[in-house]
């Protein structure tokens, strides 16, 4: 059937066409950013001007700014939705689900995904997991507040805060069903990579980008079930009397409560089980896309394409086995601690040799700082801050110190706030053409990355200061702590710069809806490049090739062969012109 017969709602609202379905991922989860990003704004207010009547919000939150003043309870729902929201709700929608959606087949040379209905069903069950997070903040008693990670015994009862009622129910149903979503889409990766190939595209002709999302797949889909395992057994636990997480001897109000023989500890395990290597199934992608973007504005090879390859293949299985260095203050037997801490470093190497491999791939080319190039070296920088500062905490004797402060929040947020940021951005520039047959304007996209740096770094790095200073995270207000009256400005300053950061944003929101109508039409290849998804038109029709497949000929990345007329040959060229190196 052609794309006219399909009729406008099985062609953008119920389709199967993996472009579109991207394309759906990448809407809803801008549209979550928003709203995480608000939250965060809101918390920067409180932390900033503590006590302070913010008559605007009541309208909005009655009861969490009743009189316009922010309740603790309120704030920790904040940074509670904040943090799941930006995670599971922007990240992974846009850069793992929307990105992941549309790239894999255009780049294998597929025709869509191996189940394309099975695709349309997680996106709507995405969907509807993403509504039902939203629908939190409007429960009796607000939003849950247990913090992203919902430690029990906070999310385990139901009369804890305000929002461990109905507010956590909703908050655990959710993540229930992004989770099956999120399983069911990575296996449709797998199954896609695997068996649908054009031919001649073997594994090491794969652009590392379809790399990154093999990995990330199948990380996801090991790491993921348990933690759907662990919701269902909170839930029984908040509402049919079972103990799997709670201890004997809880008493709440002074009420002694019946449970006996679970512990928070298993909770713990099964979180980070997903929770750590969550952390590689954002970045892995984002590192990916980062390497086809930089050769298109170098006109050189990637540097240790297949090294690179290993290195996702050594973090993603690495990467499954670490995470208890979340856990080192929980009482763990130190040679545990002792385990995770080396292995976390073990992580490091592959981690620094794909660093090296972006190095590589810059040094000595012919740089044209576009947009997309310019996020794409904003993200070399950002991995580089993060990782630096993931090594103090992966070490158990360093981190029992810098635990729950704001170096972590520091930490934590180069690494899945910026490094997925700045990949997330690098792909939108680089592929909006191809997704919508226009380019974005130049100079509000350099204006957006300078600012967005500038007050990235300004926020986060502050933090790690704030944070050695003993800050603790999730506080609600820092007035009553004397030893902290030194940091007052640093936190006014961080305030000032995410305003910035916000600002930032919605000047790209701008961009994006102008570009979309207004935009300079892109052409097949704008930026020249290698891979097969640029010798589709702009955008490409349902199906994406209307004859027969492609034959691919090369790998991903020749750039700059001696023999070309041009400075890339594409993946579809054949021998006889240009010799065929890998
Ligand atoms: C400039 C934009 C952002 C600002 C100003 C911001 C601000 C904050 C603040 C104030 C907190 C609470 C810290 C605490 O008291 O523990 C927080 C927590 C958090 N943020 Fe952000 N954030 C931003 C972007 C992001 C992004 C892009 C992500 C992820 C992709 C993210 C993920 C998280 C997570 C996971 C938490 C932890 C929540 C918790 O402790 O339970 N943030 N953020
Ligand atoms: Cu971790």
């Amino acid at each position: 059937m052609t794309d006219k017969e399909l009729g406008f709602v099985r062609r953008y609202i119920f389709s199967t066409d993996h472009k579109i379905i991207g394309i759906q991922y990448i809407l809803t989860g801008f549209l979550m950013a928003l709203v995480g990003g608000a939250l965060a704004m809101m918390m920067r207010m409180q932390i900033a001007w503590p006590g302070r009547q913010w008559g605007f919000l009541e309208a909005l939150f009655p009861n969490g700014m009743a009189g316009g003043i922010m309740t603790p309870e309120f704030y920790i729902s904040l940074v509670t939705m904040h943090g799941t929201i930006m995670v599971f709700f922007f990240i992974s929608y846009v850069l793992v689900s929307g990105f992941g959606n549309y790239l894999i087949p255009v780049q294998i040379g597929a025709r869509d995904m191996a189940f394309p209905f099975l695709n349309m069903l997680s996106y709507w069950l995405a969907a509807l997991s993403a509504l039902v997070m939203l629908a939190s903040f409007f429960a009796p008693g607000g939003a849950a507040a247990a913090g992203w990670t919902a430690y029990p015994p906070l999310s385990a009862i139901a009369s804890a805060v305000p929002g461990s009622g109905l507010g956590q129910t909703l908050w655990l149903l959710a993540m229930a069903l992004f989770i099956f979503s999120f399983t069911l889409s990575g296996l449709n990766y797998i199954a896609t990579i695997l068996s649908m190939r054009a031919p001649g595209m073997s594994m090491w002709r794969l652009p590392l980008t379809v790399w990154s999302y093999f990995v990330s797949a199948v990380v996801g889909v090991l790491a993921f079930p348990p933690l759907t395992a662990a919701a269902i057994m909170l839930l029984f636990d908040r509402h049919f009397g079972t103990s799997f997480f709670l201890p004997d001897g809880l008493v709440v109000a002074g009420e002694h409560l019946p449970h006996q023989g679970g512990t928070p500890l298993l909770w713990q395990h099964l979180f980070w089980f997903l929770g750590h290597p969550e952390v590689y199934v954002l970045i892995l992608p984002a590192l990916g896309v980062v390497f086809d973007i930089l050769p298109a504005f170098t006109r050189k090879p990637v540097f240790g394409y297949r090294m690179t390859a290993w290195c996702y293949l050594a973090i993603g299985a690495l990467g499954m086995i670490v995470w208890g260095h979340h856990m080192f203050v929980s009482g763990m037997n130190p040679y545990s601690g002792e385990y995770f801490s080396i292995m976390t470093m073990v992580i490091t190497i592959p981690s620094a040799i794909i660093g090296v491999n972006m190095l590589g791939s810059v040094w000595g080319g012919s740089i044209r700082l576009k947009t997309p190039m310019l996020f794409a070296l904003g993200l070399i920088a950002f991995f580089g801050t993060g990782g630096f500062g993931g090594i103090f905490l992966g070490n158990a004797t360093a981190d029992i110190q810098l635990h729950d402060t704001y170096f972590v929040v520091g930490h934590f947020h180069f690494m899945i706030g910026g490094v997925t940021l700045l990949g997330t951005y690098a792909a939108i520039y680089f592929w909006f053409p191809k997704m919508f047959g226009r380019m974005m304007n130049e100079t509000l996209g350099k204006i957006h990355f300078w600012a967005t740096i500038v007050a990235f770094y300004s926020i986060f790095l502050t933090q790690h200061f704030i944070g050695l200073a003993g800050t603790p995270r999730r506080y609600y207000a820092f007035i009553d702590y004397e030893f902290l009256a030194p940091m007052r400005g640093m936190q006014t300053f961080v305030t000032f710069a995410a305003f910035v950061m916000g600002a930032a944003q919605l000047l790209f929101a701008v961009n994006f809806c102008w570009s979309l109508l207004k935009g300079r039409k892109a052409g097949v290849n704008p930026w020249r490049a290698t891979t097969l998804e640029w010798t589709l038109p702009s955008p490409p029709p349902h199906g994406n090739w209307t004859g027969e497949l492609p034959t691919v000929e090369r790998w991903a990345y020749e750039y700059s062969a001696d023999e070309a007329e041009e400075d890339f040959t594409g993946q579809t060229v054949d021998a006889s012109s240009v010799p065929v190196t890998f």
